[in-house]
């Protein structure tokens, strides 16, 4: 916008009394000289209008094309609304509690309406910001469904922190206008006195850095090393690839297989092959197991570029381990790039597993935490999964985890991965136990590599496009957690 047209908005703003001066209380909880009000515009349609209108010229959809808009409720709305029907790009409409969603009605429950994909890029449309918590209440739980968002335009920004807040969150502000230009105008019109904009002036060099306020949902609480740096740091080679083919395929889902039948599983590894840096199997839920299983499901991990973990979780000493690995009807060393095992029999069940698995060049994961409800495994018992780990980091690329952030202490800690099952979409848990954190929190919020999603996807009436959707959700939540 040039400078002539937004002295006319400026001036335009502050006829149908936008800006008010005198003492009020901002949400933000500072005490402020200055008031902008908004909301008057809903009685001024044609400058609503043109408000939108100019909003829409801030990140041209040539430039940075976008999907959706979402107005940051209530005053931003009708902006958001004028903008979609001027421009025909669809709304997505946030509540503005989460509380709100519990309320009655047939929306009862639901977070985000109107139709939408993860994977969809949003515009925020806000009328002001301070300290730019308002937006980001709103992108996290968007970014949390898998949808993309990397602006935000506002009307006014009051230079209080709120570009750097959103910076360093991941959204790029873009306003109409600052507080600074709005005075200035004010006062070369003779609309303020100057006394009145030096107050304000002192009032904004004294609060140039508003805090945002405590709760509201900012940067990942994770800041992680890039998985490419991480593939150089890892001792085994196992760990090394995995972390290159995530790089490769943008892709930190592990899909567990639980199906009958090896058709079954066979299927669904072609349907997610593409989504997946890793399939999680458990054979001898297999009704049908032949020994020919482990060549097939190879070709297909090959063609897609995923690697195989077979769930095994042993748990007996050293000398039995090699056997059960080795032999048997399943035969799990000749297929699985991966395998697991529970820390409980000591120190002697990682040498047995590596005396067969490190001359094949596969990779253990030790489970230092499990997502099922009341299990042991915490506290020292998942600190002592640590040291062996560490004793033994050519063979043990990482582990299963549930909230690494919490225990991961040690200078190594980079070089192996963590993978996290029990997750889902929306948090919750089965009738058994299982408990479910979403892909966000998980790889955000617990310091997770890896989302291990079984029946998220394969109980989907789709699973090649839930995958995806999870898929976009997990990478998208490591991304914004790279420091
Ligand atoms: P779900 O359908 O997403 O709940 O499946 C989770 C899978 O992860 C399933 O195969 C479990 O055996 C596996 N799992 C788990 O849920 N929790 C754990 O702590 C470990 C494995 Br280890």
């Amino acid at each position: 916008m040039d400078a002539a047209a937004m002295e006319s908005l400026i001036l335009e703003l502050h006829a149908v009394e936008a800006y008010k001066f005198g003492t009020f209380l901002l949400k933000s909880g500072i005490t402020s000289p200055i008031y902008l009000d908004l909301r008057v515009l809903v009685s001024h349609p044609r400058l609503l209008s043109a408000v939108a209108a100019l909003l829409g010229t801030l990140v041209p959809a040539t430039a940075r094309p976008y999907d959706l808009l979402c107005g940051v409720p209530y005053t931003a709305l009708p902006f958001a609304s004028v903008l979609s029907v001027a421009t025909n790009i669809p709304m997505i409409l946030r509540r503005y509690h989460d509380a709100d969603a519990s309320a009655g009605g047939a929306s009862a429950g639901v977070r985000t309406q109107g139709t939408f994909r993860a994977g969809d890029t949003v515009l925020i449309v806000e009328d002001l910001v301070t300290s730019g918590a308002s937006v980001l209440e709103i992108v996290a739980p968007l970014r949390a469904e898998g949808l993309l968002v990397a602006d935000a335009v506002v009307v006014v920004d009051r230079q209080q922190g709120g570009r750097e807040n959103l910076a360093a969150n991941g959204v790029t502000l873009h306003s109409l206008m600052t507080l600074t230009e709005v005075l200035a105008v004010l006062v070369s019109h003779g609309k303020v006195t100057q006394d009145k904009a030096d107050e304000v002036k002192r009032f904004l060099d004294a609060n140039r850095t508003v805090a945002v306020p405590p709760g509201t949902p900012v940067k990942p609480k994770v800041a992680r090393m890039p998985f490419a740096e991480r593939a150089r740091l890892a001792v085994n080679p196992m760990g090394r690839r995995l972390f290159q083919v995530m790089e490769a395929k943008q892709s930190n889902l592990c899909v567990a297989a639980d199906v009958q039948t090896t058709k079954q599983l066979l299927e669904l590894a072609n349907k997610v092959g593409p989504e997946i840096c890793m399939l999680k199997t458990h054979v001898d839920i297999l009704s049908d197991f032949t020994p020919d299983f482990g060549g097939k499901l190879r070709s297909i991990a090959e063609e897609h570029n995923f690697l195989i973990f077979e769930d095994r979780k042993f748990a007996d000493i050293g000398n039995t381990v090699t056997m059960q690995y080795e032999g048997g009807i399943f035969r799990i060393s000749d297929w699985a790039d991966i395998v697991n095992a529970h820390v409980v029999p000591g120190p002697g069940i990682v040498d047995g597993l590596k005396l067969k698995g490190l001359p094949k060049g596969r990779g253990l994961l030790l489970l230092a935490e499990m997502s099922s409800a009341g299990n042991l495994a915490q506290g020292d018992y998942t600190a002592e999964a640590v040291k062996f780990a560490e004793q033994h980091s050519d063979f043990v690329m990482g582990f299963i985890s549930v909230n690494p952030a919490s225990w991961l202490t040690t200078p190594s800690s980079p070089a192996f991965i963590h993978a996290t099952p029990g997750v889902q979409t929306v948090a919750g848990g089965d009738s058994l136990g299982q408990q479910y954190n979403t892909p966000c929190s998980v790889i955000n919020e617990r310091g997770s590599d890896i989302i291990i999603v079984g029946r998220g996807i394969i109980k989907a009436s789709n699973p090649a496009e839930a995958a995806r959707e999870y898929r976009i959700q997990g990478w998208q939540a490591y991304q914004t957690s790279l420091s």
